[in-house]
């Protein structure tokens, strides 16, 4: 890493007086905090537009090779602390600010959330691109503009609402709307002319309206301040000229409201995390991204080129999980239609081109389309597809003369009552890699999932364990740690991680250790500020802080946290044994509107939390809190609070997990089963470290089929004191059997994720933490190993691999 190059700051004050001057129209004297940090931000915007330019034309200059990652998130979090930092001018702008009677943290409080996604997948992109940026590799976000993003979640009676969060994408200082390279969109219509496509005639796709994207550019700098790369969002207009059509024929309703239902397309995100949407309007979203995407790209090829045959050696395309998949058959509509390619010859260069990440094995979550939406929507699509299918089924007829079930199963296209399009099938089709997320559920889409494809395939397959960035993780969201670290080892940590290692000699130093601890109990007294701020419930900094943060899923099981809280409440109040040390038990993390079960979940949460926090004997023991409306900005806060990490899903069930990451970085100590990256923080910070319980992968597998969760509930008086107290009145009042159905889908449905096999093990690792964290040195030197030796979890560890393994991208200092 070179050191850091700083921006000029000499013009920095009257950049912000101007804009409240100017752009606001009103003297100083009357700005507010939210004008300010506008003020500020758009100096900081400034400086990056700088460095932004001189990147581009440093890519340019070297015609280099270029990434672009397509999603349908992109879960940023709050801009402005991240881009002081990376520029390395956070003190600097402070002291600014201070000298004109102003509060940097004030100003940066004001700044709201972007929350352009639902939670891991969305997160894990904007982490990329901060790395490919701090790595100063040309990678580029492509991505939707939505008006209203995830809900904002608020509790009310213990019950989730959800309330619309609108994103002010036109006011936000840091994006960029770029009128001047819009993209014309067709969609609908219908075809008119049949004949074989290879016949080299003009398909007739006719009738389609058109929709245009508007590109919106969140620069993205890079730490160290040499590099800017850019997210591109697009925004849905409606073409004026076709609406004008309808208008000169005297129907002026039917033309605006064409203009309105175009203008639908990216209105808002789709609120379902791991769970297929199956509406027409998502899959409107997913080609409208890609069709923007894959125009943008190819203009931006073409600047420096004549002809198709450097594409796939100067871009790449990573397709985030399937949601863009469509990319594979919109780049082969562009190039055939659009562009005259021979069908071989555009083949070739979108599966050289094309890569795809697998990050779920959830079937409900896999993306299926019918074939009829998919037709309405995109009729020209379907034929390629169509022929896509029809030429791959034919190699395999090649390489499996006598197999035509597996031909069956690999198809694209899957029949049945309703024929679909497996988009799984047409990502690895259309790609050259195909990886999942963390070694097991790499191992697991090989075996698993789609076995066939590994077997036709086997060089596409690869793993790429997923990371976070250090950056916002831990130098922007833990500056007391972070500042600890750089006194004791220096600031390399920052751009290579692995150096933590070097903090594992100073778990000997009783001093350090010392020091280490003061800012874990720092950060838990300003995690127990939030949640008096949020829940209005007080907590004890001293208690052990032990945190299950993300969506709300039964596979996340949530529930069995509950069961076990739930079951040291019996244990105290009516065994009369009490627990090794006071715990309070923080949840956060939102459901999916539509998800009966999940949002039940967040009703018993606090169910049981207004019983054993009124409890006079137990609450001096267990207090139970849940934060409401969880997203990046309380993640900064809640997770360099965490002496425990909850990473209990049920084995095989999480791809990868990213919090997980997030909150061993930051000293907290997880429990967790063997699943997705839990298994590699294990392997990274040694057993002693680490409270593993459950079955794995295997012993799930091998038990499901004669699974008999009655059987465990006969043998357990615990779990029946437990079970029965979810489905009695003690936790839900008046609301007579209110808690039933979640009790019912482990009693009488079958336990489908495995509650109660695991109940017992997860008790047990319990107890044991309990005991360990009273003895205080053992404590923390095991808190310290978490942080000295999760280095390799650095998103910039992952994009290295994929820059090298995957996408061929060089550094371009
Ligand atoms: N993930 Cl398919 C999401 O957050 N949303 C999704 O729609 C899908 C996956 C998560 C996954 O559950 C986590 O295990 C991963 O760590 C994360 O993607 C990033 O790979």
């Amino acid at each position: 890493m070179d050191s850091i190059i700083k921006p000029d700051l000499s013009g920095f004050e009257n950049t912000i007086r101007d804009y409240v001057r100017y752009v606001l129209g009103k003297p100083m004297t009357d700005a507010t905090s939210t004008d300010l940090f506008n003020g500020v931000s758009s100096a900081v915007r400034k400086l990056l537009m700088d460095i932004r330019i001189e990147t581009e034309q440093r890519y340019d200059r070297r015609d280099v090779k270029r990434m672009h990652y397509i999603s349908m998130e992109f879960l940023t979090g709050p801009l402005l602390a991240n881009n002081l930092l990376n520029m390395g001018i956070q003190e600097d702008v402070r002291a600014i600010l201070k000298n004109m009677g102003l509060d940097l943290d004030i100003l940066m409080a004001c700044e709201p959330d972007p929350s352009l996604g639902n939670g891991g997948l969305g997160r894990l992109a904007a982490c990329f691109l901060d790395s490919l940026a701090s790595l100063d590799m040309p990678g580029f976000g492509y991505g939707i503009n939505y008006d209203y993003g995830l809900f904002k979640q608020s509790i009310m009676g213990g019950y989730q609402r959800e309330k619309p969060d609108y994103w002010p994408s036109r006011s936000s200082p840091w994006l960029i709307a770029r009128s001047g390279e819009k993209c014309m969109v067709p969609v609908y219509g219908r075809i008119v002319d049949t004949e074989d496509i290879e016949g080299g005639y003009n398909p007739m796709w006719s009738e389609w309206k058109l929709v245009v994207g508007r590109p919106h550019d969140i620069p993205v700098v890079g730490y160290g301040g040499h590099t800017a790369n850019r997210l591109r969002l697009f925004s849905a207009w409606a073409s004026e000229d076709f609406d004008i059509q309808i208008f000169n024929e005297g129907d002026y309703f039917r033309a605006v409201e064409r203009k309105i239902s175009s203008e639908n397309i990216s209105k808002i995100l789709y609120p379902s995390d791991s769970q297929e949407a199956g509406r027409e309007l998502r899959l409107v979203q997913e080609y409208f991204l890609v069709a923007c995407a894959v125009q943008d790209i190819i203009r931006i090829y073409l600047k420096q080129h004549d002809d198709f045959n450097q594409f796939s050696k100067k871009v790449a395309i990573q397709l985030n999980d399937t949601h863009p998949a469509l990319t594979v058959a919109e780049l082969m509509r562009s190039l055939v239609d659009v562009h005259g390619l021979e069908w071989d010859n555009a083949w070739d260069i979108t599966t050289q081109t094309l890569a795809y990440t697998n990050h779920t094995l959830l079937p409900e979550a896999l993306e299926k389309w019918p074939l009829a939406i998919v037709e309405k929507v995109i009729p020209r699509h379907l034929q390629i597809i169509y022929e896509i299918n029809r030429r791959f089924l034919e190699t395999l007829t090649v390489n499996y003369p006598d197999d035509p079930q597996r031909l069956h199963r690999m198809s694209i296209i899957e029949e049945g009552d309703e024929k679909q399009v497996r988009m799984a099938h047409l990502a690895i089709v259309g790609s050259h890699s195909v990886n999942g997320v963390a070694k097991i559920h790499s191992h697991l889409v090989k075996t698993g999932l789609v076995p066939d494809f590994y077997d036709l395939w086997p060089e596409k397959f690869n793993n790429k364990t997923n990371g976070v960035t250090p950056r916002r993780w831990l130098l922007s969201a833990n500056p007391g740690l972070a500042r600890l670290i750089t006194e004791s080892i220096g600031d390399k940590w920052i751009v290579d991680l692995d150096t933590l290692k070097a903090l594992e000699s100073l778990g000997r130093d009783p001093a350090f250790l010392e020091k280490f601890s003061m800012i874990k109990r720092e950060n838990k007294v300003r995690l127990a500020r939030l949640i008096k701020k949020t829940a209005y419930i007080d907590v004890d900094p001293d208690s052990i802080f032990d945190i299950h943060a993300k969506r709300i899923h039964e596979y996340k099981r949530q529930f069995l946290n509950v069961m076990h809280i739930i079951h040291g409440y019996f244990m105290i109040q009516e065994e009369g044994v009490i627990p090794t040390a006071p715990r309070t038990y923080i949840f956060s993390g939102k459901a999916a509107p539509g998800y009966f079960l999940a949002k039940l979940l967040i009703r018993l949460i606090h169910g049981v939390a207004d019983v054993v926090n009124k409890d006079p004997l137990v609450s001096q023991w267990i207090k139970v809190a849940f934060i409401p409306d969880y997203k990046v900005s309380l993640a900064e806060i809640i997770i360099p609070g965490a002496d425990v990490s909850e990473q209990i899903s049920t084995a095989g069930m999480e791809a990868s997990g990213t919090g997980n990451m997030k909150f061993a970085i930051n000293g907290a100590v997880t429990m967790g089963t063997m699943d997705g990256a839990n298994i590699e923080i294990a392997e990274a910070v040694g057993p002693d470290n680490i409270y593993i319980f459950g079955h794995d992968v295997e012993e799930i597998q091998a038990m499901r089929g004669a699974y008999d969760p009655g059987k465990i509930l006969a043998q357990s008086p615990h779990i029946q004191r437990v079970l029965n107290a979810v489905n009695s009145p003690l936790f839900c009042g008046w609301e007579n059997d209110l808690f039933f159905p979640l009790f019912d889908a482990v009693v009488n449905h079958g336990d489908y994720y495995m509650n109660l096999a695991d109940f017992q093990s997860y008790v047990d690792a319990q107890v044991r933490l309990s005991g360990d964290y009273v003895d205080k040195k053992k404590w923390a030197q095991m808190t310290l190993l978490n942080t000295a030796r999760t280095g390799i979890f650095s998103s910039d560890r992952t994009i290295r691999e994929y820059a090298g393994e995957v996408w061929g991208l060089e550094r371009q200092i």
